[in-house]
């Protein structure tokens, strides 16, 4: 626990610098060589002295080599008594595992054993080593993960109480009679929060964490709300140093900057740069793939500058066009450089009144964007763990021709390295504040807090190409409206309105205006918003639950669509590889059972999303209890059933958004990731598998398309959609088949497509009477494929598939398939590490299809254990097994 009166005492006296560091690259330039910058201290009894002969060094690379030298390593971690090596960053539960002190929490159900970690203070220590030379210097601290004292000898030089936070300490505090050991001792963040709960003069409603009323500590603690546990995520409430910790020269440091682009047409872009707190003297060099860009560059005093770039290359979101990234290096005199990279590009979020209401419209470059992509949540628990991941999974984003991630506020804020991805991708990034499905506490500390950090981070993101739009939080402001919490909590009359008070003041007036002050671009209340509650479907997004926790069928997604889907989705059970490697060997398993967190008591009292998973596959594949298929177990036929499901619940959901004229321009599904191997809504699992759904996505999202518009219930409208920046055209062709593949109808047309949301309609066609899927292909004139897909025209469940046998040749880096009848929701799986290029498609009879093998590594040998699942496969009767 922290000492009592520590905590307000040191922050009022400490107040923390606000200069941003990260996401610039810092270059000294010295003007004699020879010049040394060093580091002293005592480490393991022998004094040393690092010295860092820039001199010699030159000046290209100095930033790194600077970094690299100041941070502090060699941390231990006290465990019973013992000081033991520990991993920083990193956090107490990842340290305790390599030290093997737990089991791997991921596997089995190892998550109960590890809960006592919670309510321990962990204690951290290295030596400090002072830097000695030029200049002034400051400790600072990425990121403390929550509740810390920073302790030098028996001094406090830090009390820290905010994850999202960084903080510093400036070298003065830190004299020369001080110990040399730094300990940075965290106190349990369940125990901390329960005294700022218990402090608090009305309960702090919040929905996802798994514990009784009045020991919910998640919503008064600044730390990710996830660790808490949630209906994806383990509870795992860790401490540690989250991110590095580093001396810094504050003295050659930037002062803020901002970019702002005052004027773009095709032949200038214009920008004001402004740096606050000063910023004369300032030189500019522009750089393309390295060769040196002209600019005009004028200054208007105060620090601000006028820069000027002809014939501006434009940035695109992925899919519109190409992501040139101009490399932008200030220097002043001979002292100091600063690079960042800058696309050109204007974006604004159009929310004018239309005539469904009020658009929810991105606009880059002054064009609609139409929205598609997903929400992230770290792709492993532990940051330090995810941080790796974060390549992988913007990959799969851009592969499944996404433009926009939401960074959902259960979690933490992205590394520099993600928003880096995200701009050289043309990701656009929708970020939440960290909050979610809670209420705040009201008092001033608290939000000053909350503000500290927010500052923080818009300072940090604002001039990211990819930066769209700052959102408040995520379902904090619907679930007050909406979930009952008045009467769960008992909040009516005074204390109903003080935690509405407290609420709006954060999100709807200091936000947006801090967001406003600092230029931090587009800001958003919360996730879901509408200007007016009353009708939520006629302006701003939508959280589209209605399929899952309703029930509704997929025409939901037309019937009920909004402005912007800012969330919608199904969840299905991973690759079995992925459940075996956390010891989940069949469906019955524990290990497999207790990963269900999703539980909906309020539809029916035991009903889990196991049930709903149930209930969706049957209403529109197979119910996975009533059916079997040769050679499959129950595990397996799960996997297939369920992951079909959220395929085809996708998929639907993105086409008809996308063919709804302009009403619904934005899809966010939740989720594209996972945080541990899990049973959730993700796409792409914890090990990077792709569900079936991924692929559905992809199609889904490719930007030009033949969609079959399914608004229109009696008949089959088909239309053609250019999402890219380029014109299209070529040659489409269409067929309905039976389920033997004998042709019904078909038909063949020219189409040619404008560019950037350009839409043809192909034909109309009465829905066949029988049971039927249409099959379409369109290729250009040059003889390049532009698209084809089969879908089935009514609910696969509804239909009797033949059980064809698809045959599956393996021939060099691929397979080969054939069958002799319709096979709908093909399934090709293998041990081997990597993935095929499709699945989760329907194959025709008589056509032999390709599907290439993607190995995870070099060898491109395909595996010999291909085995292929489909619809046909399945018998009915299976005995209830659930
Ligand atoms: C969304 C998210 C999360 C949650 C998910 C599934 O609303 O914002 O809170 O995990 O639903 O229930």
């Amino acid at each position: 626990m922290y000492p009592d009166g520590v905590r307000k005492n040191l922050l009022n006296q400490h107040p923390v610098n606000e200069h941003i560091p990260f996401g610039v690259s810092l270059e000294l330039m010295l003007e004699t060589p020879g010049v040394q910058v060093g580091f002293s201290g005592v480490l393991g009894g022998v004094f040393l002295t690092f010295l860092t002969f820039l001199g010699f060094m030159g000046c290209e690379g100095l930033d790194q080599q600077l970094a690299q030298d100041a941070v502090l390593d060699h941390w231990e971690v006290k465990v019973s008594g013992e000081w033991l090596p520990a991993e920083v960053p990193g956090c107490i539960h990842t340290d305790l595992m390599r030290l093997g002190r737990i089991e791997d929490v991921f596997q089995g159900v190892n998550e109960g054993a590890v809960q006592w970690i919670e309510d321990e203070d962990w204690h951290y220590r290295t030596t400090i080593i002072r830097p000695e030379g030029p200049g002034e210097w400051a400790l600072e601290f990425q990121g403390l993960d929550t509740y810390a004292l920073v302790m030098l000898g028996g001094d406090t030089l830090l009390v820290a109480d905010n994850m999202h936070r960084f903080w510093r300490i400036p070298l003065e505090r830190i004299n020369r009679q001080m110990s040399d050991t730094l300990e940075v001792r965290f106190m349990s963040p369940i125990i901390e929060g329960q005294r700022i709960l218990d402090d608090a003069p009305w309960p702090i409603p919040v929905s996802n964490e798994a514990r009784p009323m009045g020991q919910q500590t998640s919503a008064v603690t600044r730390k990710a709300m996830y660790h808490y546990g949630w209906d994806w995520a383990p509870r795992l409430a860790t401490s540690g140093i989250w991110k590095p910790v580093q001396w810094v020269r504050t003295d050659v440091e930037w002062p803020n900057h901002q970019l702002s682009l005052t004027m773009l047409t095709q032949d200038l872009a214009i920008y004001e740069v402004q740096f606050e707190g000063g910023g004369d003297g300032v030189n500019v060099r522009l750089e393309l793939d390295g060769d040196p860009v002209p600019v005009d560059w004028q200054s208007m005093g105060d620090g601000r500058y006028q820069l000027g770039i002809q014939q501006p290359e434009l940035w695109w979101p992925n899919g519109m066009g190409a992501q040139p990234l101009y490399s932008l290096t200030f220097d002043q005199g001979a002292r100091k450089k600063l690079s960042l990279n800058l696309g050109v590009r204007s974006l604004q979020w159009n929310m004018d009144a239309d005539q469904q209401g009020q658009a929810m419209q991105c606009r880059v470059n002054g064009v609609p964007v139409q929205v598609r992509g997903a929400n992230v949540i770290p792709p492993d628990f532990f940051p330090v763990r995810a941080k790796r991941e974060w390549g992988r999974v913007v990959a799969d984003a851009k592969d499944a021709h996404m433009n926009m991630l939401r960074v959902w506020g259960g979690a933490h804020y992205g590394d520099e390295a993600f928003y880096d991805l995200c701009d050289e991708h043309g990701i656009l990034v929708w970020q939440d504040f960290m909050s979610a499905c809670a209420m705040v506490p009201g008092d001033a500390d608290w939000r000053e807090n909350f503000l500290a950090e927010a500052k923080q981070q818009v300072l940090r993101l604002r001039n990211r190409t990819s930066l769209a739009l700052w959102c408040g939080n995520n379902e904090s402001e619907k679930a007050w409206r909406d979930w009952g919490w008045q009467d769960l909590y008992g909040l009516h009359g005074v204390d109903s309105a003080q935690v509405d008070q407290a609420y709006r003041q954060l999100f709807e007036s200091d936000l947006p205006s801090l967001v406003d002050e600092w230029k931090g671009g587009q800001y958003w209340p919360s996730s879901p918003h509408s200007f007016d509650p009353s009708s939520p479907r006629k302006s701003g997004d939508q959280h589209d639950w209605g399929v899952w926790f309703e029930k509704a069928g997929f025409e939901y997604f037309t019937d009920e669509a909004g402005r912007f889907a800012s969330e919608f989705g199904l969840q299905s059970v991973p690759d079995r590889r992925t459940l075996s490697e956390v010891g989940a060997a069949d469906f019955q398993d524990t290990v497999l059972q207790f990963r269900q967190r999703c539980t909906m008591d309020w539809l029916e009292p035991g009903f889990d999303g196991w049930d709903m998973m149930q209930y969706y596959a049957g209403e529109y594949f197979a119910d996975p209890t009533e059916v079997t298929a040769e050679g499959q177990d129950e595990l397996d036929d799960w996997i297939h059933l369920t992951q079909l499901t959220q395929a085809e619940g996708l998929r639907q959901a993105i086409e008809r958004h996308r063919c709804s004229k302009g009403r619904t321009s934005g899809s966010l599904y939740w989720q594209l990731d996972d945080v541990w191997p899990t049973v959730s809504w993700s796409t792409v699992d914890h090990a990077g598998r792709w569900k079936l759904a991924h692929h559905a996505v992809r199609h889904a999202n490719q930007p030009v398309r033949i969609l079959w518009d399914r608004s229109q219930e009696d008949r089959v409208r088909m239309v053609a959609q250019n999402l890219s920046g380029k014109s299209v055209a070529g040659e489409a062709s269409w067929a309905m088949l039976d389920l033997s593949g004998d042709t019904l109808s078909s038909g063949k047309v020219d189409l040619k497509v404008g560019p950037l949301l350009g839409e043809l309609e192909v034909s109309v066609e009465p829905l066949p009477k029988q049971p039927a899927v249409l099959a379409w292909s369109w290729t250009s004139y040059e003889g390049a494929s532009l698209d084809t897909g089969v879908v089935a025209l009514s609910r696969p469940a509804s239909m009797s598939w033949i059980p064809t046998k698809v045959q599956s040749s393996p021939d060099s880096g691929g397979v080969w398939l054939t069958a002799d009848a319709v096979a709908c929701g093909i399934r090709l799986t293998t041990a081997a590490k990597g993935r095929f290029e499709d699945n989760g498609f329907t194959l025709l009879p008589g056509e032999r299809k390709w599907v290439e093998w993607l190995p995870s590594s070099g060898d491109r040998t395909v595996p010999s254990d291909v085995e292929v699942k489909h619809l046909g496969m399945y018998q009915n009767g299976r005995e209830m097994r659930r």
